[in-house]
């Protein structure tokens, strides 16, 4: 990571204390994240983050629907009466211009929140933190239900099915680096359930689906857990956007519920676990069945099956463009993650009746 000021960027923020020692927090891929810890036990310390612009294009609108969201779950949060409001949702620090980012001289941008003491993030997926995060996630959406405005796309069609089939066909009509022959078999594939997988955006326009604040990256270590091991809060919002709910539940699962990792190449290790999708999908009815509605529930089972499919989709375009989306770590990674994505699907798919019951029995 190249050297930063990171004292003349915090000196633009409404910090208070005195700035004692500035770190690398967390793995995240996609920005730059820092513990700021402060002098003195009266003063917070601070979380500073440089936001990715070039996923992000959009810092206006991404900082903007985070500060509508926060400030419509805090308000939730204390109209209930809860306690310890400020370890159950993230706030950020305003600029001195008085916006939640600040854009340096090199075009960088960058914000501040408050750091939750005492709390912690996890990576494995157990049943007990599967439950959890159903939950949780089934929470936050259920808090967002009211919203009182309409919220941007930070990514425009981000899980837009039948956008992602345009841009396969497209890599494979170019077909930029000769690659077409070697995954002619499962272009093929796909297309036999591509219709079926792009049902929700028909929906959608038949003005049967809705699309409502979803989180749109959720995965286990996007929630903060205390010491007791309860769930604080979900973080990581640069996602949250308008979507169909099947974002947060499917994506989900298509990593936890996955037997091995999303680019094992070891296709016989590659399989649903039932036992994570059970105690997820029991956590995620049990704070977001009370608003679903009866098409929402019922396509439950096929969000599962479309995020394998949709991952499948994006990564093998991009091994045919040439790898230019996704990092890889060796020529062939591309394609190892579609070939694990579409073994998932298939499996996932020999699970529809049996998640179909399950759901059925939750309600
Ligand atoms: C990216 O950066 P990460 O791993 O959280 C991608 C997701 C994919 C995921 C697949 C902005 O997420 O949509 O599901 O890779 N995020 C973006 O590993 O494209
Ligand atoms: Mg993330």
């Amino acid at each position: 990571m190249e050297a930063i000021d990171t004292a003349s960027i915090l000196a633009r923020f409404e910090v208070i204390g005195k700035i004692k020692e500035v770190k690398p927090l967390g793995n995240g891929l996609i920005n730059d994240t820092y513990h700021v810890i402060t002098d003195g036990v009266e003063t917070p310390d601070y979380v500073l983050q440089r936001i990715n612009n070039a996923i992000f294009q959009d810092v206006d609108l991404l900082q903007h629907n985070i500060e509508v969201v926060t400030a419509h779950i805090r308000s939730k949060l204390e109209a209930c009466g809860t306690d310890d409001i400020d370890r159950k949702v993230l706030q950020f620090i305003k600029a001195r211009d008085g916006k939640t980012y600040y854009r340096d001289d090199t075009e960088r941008y960058w914000r501040v929140m408050v750091y939750i003491p005492d709390s912690f993030t996890h990576e494995a997926v157990t049943p007990q933190s599967a439950h959890d995060a159903g939950k949780a996630f089934g929470q936050f959406e259920q808090m967002l239900v009211d919203v009182p405005e309409q919220l941007g796309e930070t990514i425009p069609d981000f899980h837009n099915m039948e956008l992602r089939m345009r841009q396969l066909r497209e890599a494979v009509s170019n077909d930029a680096m000769g690659r077409l022959d070697e995954v002619r078999g499962i272009v093929d594939e796909l297309e036999c359930d591509a219709d079926e997988m792009c049902q929700a955006e028909r929906l959608y326009r038949e003005g049967k689906l809705p699309k409502r604040i979803c989180h749109c990256d959720t995965k286990v270590n996007n929630m903060l857990f205390d010491r007791n091991g309860q769930v604080l809060c979900v973080i990581d919002l640069d996602t949250v956007m308008p979507s169909f709910i099947f974002s947060d539940y499917g994506d989900f699962l298509r990593t936890g519920a996955n037997f091995t990792s999303e680019d094992d190449p070891d296709l016989s290790r590659v399989g649903f676990n039932e036992a994570i999708f059970k105690s997820f999908t029991t956590g995620y009815l049990q704070s977001a069945g009370n608003f679903l509605t009866p098409i929402e529930i019922e396509h439950l089972p096929y969000a599962v099956a479309l995020f394998p499919f949709m991952q499948c989709v994006r990564f093998l375009a991009d091994y045919i463009n040439g790898d230019t989306y996704y990092k890889i770590k060796y020529p062939t990674h591309n394609l190892d993650r579609a070939r694990n994505q579409l073994a998932l699907y298939r499996d996932v798919r020999k699970h529809d009746a049996m998640m179909a019951a399950f759901i059925q029995e939750q309600l």
